[in-house]
């Protein structure tokens, strides 16, 4: 499977390509698994993640179907997810993959929207968003759908038992339509209230709680989402290296921004490799707005 161009893109070398059609064709084959896997699997275990959220039976199922078809890939020389401690090592492979296997899982209880991101780095994880050289998501919707961005290009797939079939390039409407951002208000900061007071304005609230969900809904409508630091918690819910800088790479493929407040997501570096950052994605007008709004210089 592959982006638009990506078969005569000189910059792309060749190793490369075949190594990053493994990884999404191999997420194409399993996608189809995990969504049948969910419905058994929406008890919460006794276990909490690395990031201290309680896990459901389908977020370690996830990841361990993920690590098992991801991590044998011989493209791939580390495994990291948001539910394991620390960097698996999975051979001589150049590529690593971080995954958050079941992003919105808790919406699991209430039967609305999640799905799968990876994020393919050409660093040993952590690494920085500059590493990304492709990212993908997969989301369990009313269809399962795959989004990969990769060479410049993000193109959109549907999901069938019998594979992958391309819907088409995904590009950010120029004419935005919807807003989304996490955390309660009272929690949020004074310059973000005021920020998000213009772009109600504007905007169209939509927000469900799960991010690559409500990321995609900007994909298709144009808009922007956010998960911003809060006042006790600054660097806000959103994990760097699993969630932030691989969807701040797909919304780049389509023509979109991405920002942790002052810079682009794609140009920081994560905290360690479970550290959270504030992140905004969206069309660019919108994102630069958000920027010139927390700019206390
Ligand atoms: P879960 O995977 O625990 O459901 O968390 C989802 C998430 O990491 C991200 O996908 C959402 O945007 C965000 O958390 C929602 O957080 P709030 O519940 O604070 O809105």
């Amino acid at each position: 499977m592959s982006g638009r161009d990506n078969d005569t893109d000189p910059s792309v070398e060749p190793g490369q390509r075949v190594s990053l059609d493994a990884v999404f064709d191999t997420l194409a084959d399993v996608a189809p698994e995990i969504r049948a896997g969910l419905p058994g699997r929406r008890v919460k275990t006794e276990e909490t993640n690395e990031s201290g959220e309680r896990q459901l039976a389908a977020d370690v199922w996830a990841d361990d179907v993920l690590e098992d078809r991801l991590g044998g890939l011989d493209a791939v020389g580390e495994y990291a997810s948001e539910e394991r401690a620390d960097v698996l090592d999975t051979g001589d492979g150049a590529l690593s993959v971080a995954v958050d296997p079941l992003d919105g899982s808790s919406n699991l209880q209430s039967n609305n929207p999640m799905g799968t991101i990876v994020g393919v780095y050409d660093e040993p994880l952590p690494a920085p968003g500059s590493a990304l050289v492709a990212s993908a998501f997969v989301l369990y919707g009313p269809l399962t759908t795959l989004t990969v961005a990769r060479d410049g290009t993000t193109t959109e797939y549907v999901v069938e038992d019998d594979g992958p079939r391309e819907v088409g390039t995904v590009s950010l409407p120029d004419d935005p339509t919807v807003y989304g951002f996490g955390g309660r208000v009272p929690d949020w900061t004074d310059d973000f209230t005021g920020y998000v007071r213009e772009v109600e304005q504007e905007l169209k609230l939509r927000y469900g709680g799960a991010m690559l969900a409500d990321v995609n809904q900007v994909l298709t409508y144009g808009g922007i989402f956010g998960y911003p630091g809060l006042r006790e918690n600054p660097e806000g819910k959103l994990r760097h290296q699993f969630e932030a800088a691989p969807m701040a790479y797909v919304l780049h493929c389509a023509g979109g921004a991405s920002s942790d407040g002052a810079q682009s997501v794609l140009d920081t570096e994560p905290d360690g490799l479970h550290g959270r950052t504030p992140v905004y994605l969206g069309n660019e007008r919108l994102v630069d707005d958000l920027e010139a709004a927390l700019d206390t210089r």
